[in-house]
């Protein structure tokens, strides 16, 4: 069903705590925790607690919780102490742009200069 647990994947398992990760913030609906790979000095991933296979598909089907995953990005991005100098909220979408994990999630990333357009 829409939302559910999806016994093959990795963030649904961290959700569950069956797979570690180093948590920095969390809501009722969202988690973030820090990237396992960083591409900068700050880098958490932003995730909602329920399954979707990305951005897209999460607010086509909770748009509450999809406003919640950004704003726990913001919050985050408050706790880095990054909001002076500016971050990135990044939403890979299909595997031609980067998606590896199809559980929606929002990169969040400062520390360094982000330049534009990205990679
Ligand atoms: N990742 C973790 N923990 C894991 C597995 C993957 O943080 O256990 C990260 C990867 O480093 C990658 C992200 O940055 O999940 C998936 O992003 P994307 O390529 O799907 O946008």
């Amino acid at each position: 069903m829409a939302g559910e647990p999806q016994a093959d994947c990795l963030f649904c398992k961290i959700v569950a705590g069956d797979v570690p990760a180093t948590v920095v913030h969390e809501t009722e609906t969202t988690l973030a925790f820090r990237d396992i790979n960083p591409q900068a000095p700050t880098h958490v991933l932003v995730i909602p607690r329920a399954h979707y296979a990305d951005a897209a598909a999460l607010t086509d089907a909770e748009p509450t919780v999809a406003a919640d995953v950004v704003r726990a990005a913001g919050r985050v991005a408050e706790q880095e102490g990054a909001v002076e100098s500016g971050y990135r909220i990044v939403f890979n979408t299909g595997a031609g742009a980067g998606q590896t994990v199809f559980h929606a999630h929002a990169h969040v990333l400062a520390g360094r200069g982000l330049n534009w357009p990205p990679g």
